[in-house]
């Protein structure tokens, strides 16, 4: 039997968050950047998750922009982090309010492409070779506004652009069905996938599954991870929870559905997700009411669900399992399942 995996965690400083939502301002003070890379190995973690911009601003001339780079690197070498994967952040500027890689504007359309090149140039700069795409303008609020099939195939053109301005990089898509767009082109993990075996470097083209995207598109997260590892395609991974069909809520890892996590940390663990330095990455929110000092728990909180679940799941005796599992005593797997997860004896 291979030795058991040690999971590395990571997140992205957007997840200490200053509680602005769409319906009111920031409730709490802006964290100093310095500071927030400082609790990542306090809280346990190991990795940073950047989008470009997290980095250095967007708009800085390429020196002023190496510079900022060095600065940040050189942060990260102190607090003994590296960098797991770096996103161009394609859904703030002016320019995409259309879409990215999929506006009709031919100038709009450029300025994606050159963003996520540079996008690719600055994860060089920090040791970086996993490059998330989240597409998030890429469709429509009225199908009629665009040639859905011409959208494709921009996508794909833009995603071949990536792959052959770095030869190193290896590009993720995270999938979401919906927020900011009504429709997006490329909702479910599946879908992200087949563009990915259509460019030009399969081998080079994978996934992040984040768990709330999944579900949002009324998937199973556990099912749609085990689908990547199967593919060899899962990279990477966003976890956290949601309260059914509404906006994405980003809630602690297990805080909504205990069981929906264990059947996540499973698939992982029974896969070897991780053993190939593939990091748990965390993609969650504090609630609005959170104070300032307590801005980070649900960071600590999520590592520490993750962790627990793994215990539970490695408790559980496999042999038995596949008992169960060949007499199709389903009835008494299930309580085994919940028995474990209440810490209850069978
Ligand atoms: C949006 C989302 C993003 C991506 C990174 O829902 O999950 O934070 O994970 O760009
Ligand atoms: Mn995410």
């Amino acid at each position: 039997m291979s030795s058991p995996t040690t999971y590395r965690f990571s997140f992205g400083p957007w997840n200490i968050s200053t509680g602005a939502d769409p319906f009111g301002p920031t409730v709490r003070n802006e964290m100093e950047y310095a500071r927030k890379l400082k609790a990542y190995k306090e809280l346990g973690f190991d990795a940073v998750q950047f989008h470009d911009d997290d980095i250095v601003p967007a708009d800085l001339d390429w020196q002023a922009t190496l510079r900022g780079t060095a600065e940040v690197k050189k942060i990260l070498d102190g607090e003994g982090l590296f960098v797991e994967i770096i996103a161009p952040r394609l859904w703030e500027d002016p320019r995409t309010v259309d879409g990215a890689f999929t506006a009709n504007n031919p100038a709009d359309r450029k300025y994606a492409i050159d963003r996520a090149k540079r996008c690719a140039d600055l994860a060089r700069e920090v040791g970086c070779k996993n490059y998330v795409l989240w597409l998030a303008r890429e469709g429509t609020y009225i199908r009629e506004a665009k040639c859905a099939k011409t959208a494709h195939a921009r996508i794909v053109d833009a995603w071949n652009a990536l792959l052959e301005h770095d030869k190193e990089i290896r590009i993720m898509g995270e999938a979401k069905p919906n927020e900011p767009v009504d429709h997006a082109y490329l909702p479910t993990v599946g879908h992200m996938m087949a563009i990915g075996y259509k460019t030009i470097d399969p081998s080079r083209s994978g996934v992040l599954i984040e768990t709330a995207h999944s579900l949002l598109a009324g998937l199973d997260p556990a099912d749609d991870m085990a689908f990547a590892l199967f593919h060899d395609k899962l990279w990477s991974v966003h976890l956290n929870d949601q309260n059914g069909l509404k906006y994405d809520q980003d809630k602690v890892f297990g805080s909504v559905d205990l069981r929906r996590a264990f059947n996540q940390v499973w698939v992982l663990e029974k896969a070897g997700y991780g053993k190939n330095g593939e990091c748990v990455g965390l993609d969650v929110k504090a609630m609005r009411t959170t104070t300032f000092e307590d801005s980070t728990l649900h960071l600590a909180n999520s590592r520490t669900m993750f962790l627990r679940l793994l215990d539970i799941v490695r408790s559980v005796d496999e042999k038995q399992v596949e008992e169960l599992r060949a007499a199709r005593k389903y009835e008494q797997l299930e309580m085994l399942i919940l028995n474990t997860l209440m810490g209850k004896k069978n």
